[in-house]
């Protein structure tokens, strides 16, 4: 396992998300990775790599160009409106529902940030964009590192901010660039003739899932709580099943808050099963760890032992292998999970 890490991970450091009313502390921390890297000196699964520079055109094939310029200059747009913002995140306040318009792009900065994002729970601070942009890198390389002929089996984005519900042109969900996506471009660039995205957070992966609607070359699974109850609440319901040329190629598998480790594994063998039936030639795995029991933002009852079975079910399949660090909010416990998931799979 070669594992990409971010060093530039800290730099997105966001102070508050906006929560029932109220600003509260970001969930999304520095932390979790920190926690990640600790376990890996404990168990040293893979050999650990800090990516090259990031592959800007690949990054605006994926996302749209004049999302990708707002996110590079953002925070200079910010800090040059007043220069006392440099202390405060941006955050939107306003966004374009159903009959605004999309297509013009404002002049106002409160306009733009809306357009380009669907919630008020992910902060833009001071460092995002290098974050961001240095974790796609760690997607990029990670996937490449696969190519060609397969050693390593496996290899590992490990980043924050995550990425699955970030969209072809908006961030939320604490996503800014889409690693999941950008891995699997890469891999299909890289000559992989079908990619598979598995993705085992427990929030449905819509920007993922919305990135590759209409293509048939990447099958995009995602296992999550259901978007009746759960966040992000407006996709992935179990009647998506992709559109155009897509369609077939999509499928969510929603379960109740509450599911157990037992029903949520019989998702995981339905999600493999059509990945194999796919004939996928690479993986990519969005590797969220909040289907814990002990994370305070979800509600499924996964263990963290649990977790090496689920990397051993995932190396069952043979393939070609990119994780991407999604989410995982049991601050504490968010190394054990995920290395646990490295050391099921195995090298
Ligand atoms: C990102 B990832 C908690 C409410 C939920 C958004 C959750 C984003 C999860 N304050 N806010 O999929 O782990
Ligand atoms: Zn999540």
């Amino acid at each position: 396992m070669l594992i990409f890490h971010n060093p530039a991970h800290a730099r997105h450091d966001g102070r508050q998300e906006m929560y029932r009313g109220r600003l509260v502390p970001c969930h999304e921390t520095p932390a979790r990775l920190q926690h990640v890297m600790d376990e890996l000196q404990r168990r040293p699964v893979g050999a650990l790599r800090t990516p090259g520079d990031a592959d800007g055109a690949l990054i605006r094939r994926v996302h749209a160009p004049r999302y990708v310029d707002f996110l590079a200059s953002a925070w200079d747009e910010w800090v040059a409106l007043d220069p006392a913002n440099a202390a405060l995140d941006v955050l939107p306040s306003v966004w374009p529902v159903r009959g605004f318009r999309a297509d013009v792009l404002p002049a106002n900065f409160a306009a733009r940030v809306g357009l380009f994002s669907f919630d008020a729970g992910s902060p833009l601070t001071a460092g995002t964009w290098e974050a961001a942009r240095t974790g796609a890198a760690c997607a990029i390389d990670a996937a490449r590192a696969l190519l060609p002929g397969g050693a390593p089996r496996a290899t590992m984005a490990l980043t924050r901010p995550p990425g699955h519900h970030a969209g072809p042109d908006f961030f939320g969900g604490y996503c800014f660039l889409n690693n999941a996506a950008i891995a699997a471009q890469a891999l299909r660039d890289g000559g992989a003739r079908r990619v598979a995205v598995l993705d085992i957070d427990y929030h449905h992966g819509n920007g993922t899932q919305s990135l590759f609607y209409e293509r048939s070359d990447v099958l995009t699974v995602s296992i999550h709580g259901d978007p009746a109850t759960e966040y992000p609440f407006f996709l992935g319901h179990a009647d998506e099943h992709g559109a155009g040329e897509g369609f077939g190629f999509n499928l969510n598998l929603p379960l109740a808050a509450g599911t157990d480790f037992m029903r949520w594994s019989a998702a995981l063998d339905h999600a493999l099963a059509e990945v194999r039936r796919f004939g996928a030639e690479a993986l990519v795995i969005a590797l969220g760890v909040d289907t814990f029991e002990g994370d305070p933002i979800s509600r499924f009852r996964v263990a963290s032992a649990d977790y090496l079975k689920i990397g051993a079910a995932i190396a069952a399949l043979g393939l070609p292998t990119v994780f991407t660090m999604e989410g995982g909010y049991a601050v504490a416990e968010v190394g054990i999970n995920v290395v646990n998931v490295l050391e099921g799979f195995g090298s």
